[in-house]
């Protein structure tokens, strides 16, 4: 399906568990402060398969620009949605328990050549920067997120003190 209005693209955020959450908000977090249309799910491509592929069907009808994935540990779900979908998928590594993320990051990073999801860092940082990264994608076609990204990058350069105290 082809989208005739490349404009009120909205940013999904999905996460493989309720666990999952206090490391996305921060996704959340920055899409609000940007002013980005976004909706946040749970999908787990291990425990609801169905959601799963109900959802990547539905992508396009929905106008969902950019997928952000949150997955931990075996972390499958950003690759399973880079597998249904040419909307960019943007991985988010959760940081597990056991390994501390290290499992996740590995899981989210290493794509099949031809199936590509834009791994971010582990945890916080990284759900922060997914929304960046969405927030970019859409400037692409929208003068006004444009310029309400560079101006939230600007005031952060400008938060930077030359000297430390
Ligand atoms: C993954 O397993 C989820 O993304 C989560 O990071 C991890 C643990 O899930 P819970 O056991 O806390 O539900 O599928």
């Amino acid at each position: 399906l082809l989208m005739k209005n490349k404009k009120n693209l909205k940013v999904s955020i999905v996460m493989g568990s309720q666990s999952d959450y206090k490391t996305m908000k921060f996704a959340e977090k920055i899409l609000k402060t940007i002013g980005i249309k976004f909706e946040t799910r749970i999908i787990s491509a291990h425990r609801t398969p169905k959601r799963m592929y109900d959802f990547a069907r539905t992508i396009s009808k929905n106008k969902i620009g950019v997928i952000i994935a949150g997955a931990g540990g075996s972390a499958h779900l950003p690759g399973m949605l880079a597998a249904l979908t040419s909307v960019p998928v943007f991985g988010v590594p959760i940081e597990s328990k056991k390994l501390k993320g290290i499992d996740s990051l590995l899981s989210i990073v290493q794509m099949p050549k031809g199936v590509p999801v834009g791994t971010l860092a582990i945890g916080e940082n990284g759900a922060t920067n997914s929304g960046l990264l969405a927030a970019s994608v859409l400037a692409n076609n929208d003068p006004l997120i444009k310029k309400r990204l560079d101006k939230w990058r600007l005031s952060q350069t400008k938060s930077v003190k030359n000297y430390p105290k």
